[in-house]
């Protein structure tokens, strides 16, 4: 039976303590709890700074949100849902799918909401994580990160960009209580965010300018409304639903090929690119514009049939001259011209590699992940642990991102490692457990050595996929059944570990080296 945390329970208490602490309820969190909860086990919380569950698909209620990956595979594996209304669902639909996932598998009571987790320090003498939130204070012997990396929004650092009067907001954060209809708008950046939001507000604003530092390389988005027979059969004959969901995964799938193993294959995709342009844009100057300079996949692909003919609307601008200065009422760019606005929305992406969560995390050595990322980079061991951060676990930590498939695969498989890894914590009467500093460094030169050859390494363009150091810290680097391979099993092998034994025998609680 599991135990209501709710606000009060929470307030009269100094301090809680937890077995497992879990940070974050996007798919990732969520479907943690959901196997704690499949494996019996209780102690465990939710932190979750948001009202709901959900995460990204929360957060980001943009005009035209919606998946670049059809449902049937960016879903569940075990809450399949025959009811998807088209291929590619959009935002309103995943979010439902997300709450009602939460609500069949009733793990609501086991989450905190508008809990915001303010530091979490590791105490070497209780060997325990200390957390602190607006909503007390916990103590848990085990914790997993599960923050995503798209949930910190980044702001453009513009000259002037506070002093502007007008409606000004982030993508992620839309004020939805803004009308944006029969006013002069501008959009900075031209992501996957911007791509949606361009072609669901130009008709509708009396200007668009869309300001533009690089030109995204876009593809067809093959989306369609399922039929009500398609619709019938995923509900009710066997394996129909498994099938389609196996075509998609299938077939995405062969795109590492030729984004991680041999880019020249990009070529293919890159003509497929280039006829849509032609076709979609008349203006040959705008067509010059929006023309990519760099190998398609190098950034993450974009899919729109509705971006390229907003475009070309003529009350639309794509401005490339690079903005100097915000003012008051408007952009100036770096060729002195002045374009007044009412609204800007900044679409400028997030802080993936210098998330200001990682401020706060402090591990063994005192440091923050702030501090041991500028010394090393992003790295971690298999996305999932970090050295110098004993018993924390990481949902989508580094280099388990993808752009051309489901995360939600890659983070069920994730789940399976993690998930793994605290019932050894338990089985073995573990105290500590912290993956080697020398296999997580053959770990990473490994991996680095396979992204060299990669086209996010060697397609010409700067992404967010690379740290500050030039390293793609971000990426799986091979198929995803390879990493659902090395996920498999908890391999404690790789990891330092102490037991309670220790403990009482040494005080500085020696390693024992896993059978
Ligand atoms: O963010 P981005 P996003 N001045 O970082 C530009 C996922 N996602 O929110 O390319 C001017 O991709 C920047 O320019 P440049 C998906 O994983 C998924 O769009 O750096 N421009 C770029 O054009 C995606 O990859 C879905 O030169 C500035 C844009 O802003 C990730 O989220 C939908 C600037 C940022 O693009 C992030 O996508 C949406 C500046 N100072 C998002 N700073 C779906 O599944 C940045 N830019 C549909």
């Amino acid at each position: 039976m599991s135990r209501k945390v709710t606000d009060n329970t929470v307030a009269n208490q100094p301090t809680r303590h937890l077995r497992t602490i879990i940070i974050g309820s996007g798919f990732a969190g969520l479907g943690l709890a959901i196997r704690l909860t499949q494996q019996g086990r209780e102690d465990f919380l939710v932190l979750e700074r948001g009202s709901d569950v959900g995460g990204t698909w929360r957060d980001n209620t943009y005009p035209g949100a919606a998946c670049d990956v059809p449902s049937h595979l960016y879903s569940y594996s075990f809450a399949l849902n025959p009811e998807w209304s088209r291929s590619f669902s959009r935002q309103e639909e995943i979010q439902a799918y997300i709450k009602s996932v939460a609500d069949k598998y009733n793990v609501r009571d086991k989450h905190l909401f508008d809990c915001d987790v303010t530091g979490a320090r590791w105490n070497a003498e209780t060997t325990q994580w200390e957390v602190t939130t607006n909503k007390g204070d916990f103590t848990a012997d085990t914790v997993v990160s599960a923050v995503g990396a798209l949930c910190e929004p980044n702001l453009p650092d513009i000259k002037g960009i506070n002093s502007f009067a007008g409606e000004f907001f982030h993508s992620a954060r839309w004020n939805h209580d803004s009308d944006l209809a029969g006013k002069r708008v501008a959009v900075i950046g031209t992501g996957a965010s911007a791509i949606q939001i361009v072609p669901a507000i130009a008709g509708s604003v009396e200007h668009l300018d869309v300001y533009q530092r690089t030109a995204p390389w876009l593809l067809p988005r093959m989306d369609r409304p399922y039929l009500l027979p398609e619709r019938l059969a995923f509900k009710h004959i066997p394996g129909v639903q498994r099938l389609s969901r196996a075509a998609i995964y299938a077939a995405r799938e062969t795109q590492v090929v030729g984004l991680a193993k041999f880019p020249p294959l990009m070529r293919g995709f890159e003509a497929l690119a280039k006829a849509k342009l032609a076709r979609e844009i008349r203006d040959p100057e705008l067509r010059k514009k929006v023309t990519p300079n760099f190998r398609i996949g190098c950034k993450r692909m974009l899919i729109s049939n509705e971006y390229y003919p907003a475009l070309d609307r003529d009350n639309v601008d794509v401005v490339t001259d690079g903005i100097a200065e915000i003012r008051a009422n408007s952009i100036v760019t770096k060729d002195g011209t002045e374009r007044e606005v009412d609204a800007i929305v900044v679409a400028t992406g997030f802080h993936v590699t210098d998330s200001p969560a990682y401020e706060t995390i402090y591990g063994r050595d005192g440091r923050s992940l702030t501090e041991v990322f500028d010394d090393i980079g992003q790295q971690g061991y298999k996305g999932s642990a970090i050295a110098n951060f004993p018993n924390m676990f990481f949902l989508l930590g580094p280099n388990v991102g993808l752009g051309h498939t489901s995360m939600v695969y890659m983070i069920e498989s994730q789940i399976n490692y993690i998930a793994d890894a605290l019932a050894t914590f338990e089985n073995r009467g573990l105290r500590t457990v912290e993956v080697r500093r020398s296999t997580q460094d053959a770990y990473n030169s490994a991996l680095q050595k396979k992204l060299t050859k990669s086209v996010w390494s060697t397609g010409g363009c700067a992404s967010w996929y690379l740290d500050k150091h030039g390293n793609n810290t971000t990426l799986w680097p091979d198929f995803t059944f390879e990493f659902r391979r090395i996920t498999r099993k908890f391999d404690v092998a790789a990891y330092d570990t102490t037991t309670a034994a220790d403990a009482s025998a040494r005080p500085d609680l020696k390693v024992v080296t896993a059978p």
